[in-house]
């Protein structure tokens, strides 16, 4: 092995650590090896380094104190889909909705690539906790990076460092996550996930979802395969807790697919007409649930941060990101300004003049081309959101009152509907549909079918995974309300009927209500939702009819919604659960 700089020294006693660091090493033969403890001494002199090095970009620290602009290599800017893998012994255990390969073969052909990948550069070993740390909900991970950017985002990301090591203690049960950037090559980019070995190995990306293993890798495709094997559900959720003026909290996870404005809602302030009352933030994008000592289902966020799309992202949309992001924050492929800022599309007050691009272009106003990149990014730590909530280091989490699931759907989904039942929620949420972005350029777009929001991310058989979704009632005494919600739905004249962002509070009150059972609602063939008066609609300049178009059920755009979930039901295949094929199948017979 390589020579080893001074702090390069193991920061762990446990044999298991060291002996797989030192076998990693030995197949990517890297010049140093160096143990992050964690510290803010590192951070400063990693962040130099990384400066130095053309990896970051200051950004001007009066107006970004401890930001950075990193620019990723253009073929390499977001999550690769078709070259993540579920290494599974046999491709039934990954299922059909997963790209498959089989441990021996996925060992064998990242082998070859990871064999001397790191010669010339440094190995960071980065040892991490997801969840708060010291509790018994937590999953400790280790991940072996080339890239001093993935270190000082993980570091954001995750509670990083010597913690983790000490929270480890001499155990073996930690996640074992390999990764090297490479050369970027699309044809050598492999994402894979070896659920059975708890390790994931990751070649040939530096992108977020890709290389930051703790967050998709881990929480999600790793987390949902041992959430069913111990009982516990990795969810693709935001955590939020509802205050109301007399003080009482009620806690809500939401899945919405990826780009649906998870963040926003993770973030709501209220409108003017809830005065007293107060969103708190738990997390933006993931949730670990288990069913509690008390019968509930209870919830902690396995982040410590939030890697958040940029573009959209402004005062009006979400004040409290731009407060969370407005220091020591990362940015990866937006536009610089001349001043040192940063910009993006939907950002506040006037486009600027002149721009350098993402891609270190310069640009100008009125340019065809977009100045950042559409999925441009912000890491920033969460202690900086003002609307964190201070349960959100609880050891024990927080408990959720009520699941919601929703989609971008411009016709037949109602603002908010309630579930019959917990199976009819899980029908709900497995049926979870979200337009493409075709419905942006004004035609009805593709429904893609993306269950719990869950498509990419679950490490199993989505069939088993449904089941696993039925099967935790029975751990669960009360169980949260399931709802759906739908704020993209659009009139006759094409615009959108619901106003969306902070008016979404009025939405979410009457979900808590139906949660504690203090409101009315109004059965429907396909579930309850809000009449008349069920939702507090004061204040808000809209017509009434409007929202009872929002909250319509057309029975015949439901006879081909239903249908159209048959086709995805024979897709997955025999594991559908034969509860979900029954709940269709009434609903169905139901409507005329
Ligand atoms: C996502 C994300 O793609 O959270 O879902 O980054
Ligand atoms: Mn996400």
């Amino acid at each position: 092995m390589a020579a080893q700089q001074s702090s390069g020294a193991p920061l762990t006693d446990n044999p298991e650590v060291k002996g797989w660091v030192a076998e990693m090493a030995a197949l990517g033969k890297p010049d140093r090896i160096y143990w992050c403890d964690g510290s803010e001494e590192e951070k400063r002199r990693l962040t130099e380094q990384a400066v130095a090095a053309g990896v970051l970009i200051p950004l001007n620290p009066q107006k970004h104190p401890g930001s950075y602009l990193h620019r990723s290599h253009p073929n390499d800017v977001a999550r690769v889909e078709h070259l993540t893998f579920i290494c599974t012994p046999s491709r039934e255990e990954a299922g059909p909705t997963n790209n498959w390969m089989s441990p021996e073969d996925a060992y064998g052909k990242l082998r070859k690539l990871f064999d001397g990948s790191m010669r010339g550069r440094t190995m960071y070993v980065i040892p991490y906790v997801m969840g708060p740390l010291g509790s018994a909900h937590s999953k400790v991970g280790l991940q072996l990076t080339d890239s001093v950017y993935v270190v000082l985002n993980m570091r954001v990301m995750t509670r990083m460092g010597k913690a983790a090591l000490d929270m480890l203690g001499g155990s073996n049960d930690f996640n074992r996550g390999l990764h090297c950037t490479g050369d970027v090559n699309p044809e050598r980019r492999y994402i894979c996930h070896f659920p059975q070995d708890n390790a994931i190995w990751s070649f040939g990306s530096g992108y977020g979802g890709n290389a930051l293993l703790g967050k998709k890798c881990l929480s999600l495709r790793i987390g949902s395969y041992l959430g069913r094997k111990e009982g516990w559900m990795a969810e693709h959720m935001l955590i939020l807790g509802v205050e109301d003026p007399a003080g009482r909290m009620a806690y809500v996870a939401a899945a919405f697919p990826s780009a649906c404005g998870k963040t926003n809602f993770a973030m709501l302030i209220p409108p003017k007409r809830f005065a007293g009352w107060r969103v708190w933030t738990i997390g933006d994008d993931i949730a670990w649930m288990r069913p509690g000592k008390d019968g509930r289902l209870w919830a902690i966020n396995p982040e410590n941060g939030y890697f958040g799309v940029a573009p959209g992202t402004s005062f009006s949309s979400n004040p409290n990101a731009m407060k969370t992001i407005s220091r020591d924050a990362l940015f990866t492929n937006v536009a610089l300004t001349k001043d040192g800022s940063v910009w993006w599309e939907g950002l506040d007050g006037e486009v600027p003049e002149e721009l350098t691009d993402w891609q270190g272009r310069p640009w100008k106003k009125g340019s065809p081309e977009k100045a950042a990149h559409p999925n441009s990014r912000f890491t920033a730590p969460m202690q900086n959101n003002p609307a964190l909530s201070k349960y959100v280091d609880d050891p024990e989490g927080v408990p959720i009152s009520a699941i919601i699931f929703g989609g971008r759907r411009s016709t037949t989904v109602p603002l908010v509907m309630q579930s019959f039942n917990w199976s009819h929620g899980v029908f709900m949420g497995a049926t979870l549909g979200s337009e493409t972005t075709a419905a942006a350029a004004g035609k009805v777009g593709v429904v893609r079918r993306d269950p719990m929001a869950m498509l990419p991310f679950c490490g199993y058989h989505m069939g088993e995974y449904w089941q696993h979704w039925l099967d935790m009632q029975r751990d669960v005494q009360y169980p949260p309300k399931i709802f759906q919600v739908n704020w993209f739905r659009k009139g006759k004249d094409g615009k959108f009927l619901w106003p969306g962002y902070g008016e979404n509070m009025r939405v979410l009150k009457w979900i808590i209500d139906r949660a504690y059972g203090t409101v009315g609602a109004q059965e429907t063939l396909l579930g309850w939702v809000p009449r008349e008066g069920h939702i507090d609609l004061s204040g808000l300049d809209i017509a009434p009819e409007r929202v009872d178009e929002a909250t319509a059920i057309d029975e015949g755009e439901w006879k081909a919604e239903l249908e159209s979930v048959g086709s995805f039901f024979k897709e997955i295949g025999p594991k559908v659960p034969m509860t979900l094929e029954l709940e269709r199948q009434l609903l169905l017979s139901n409507l005329r």
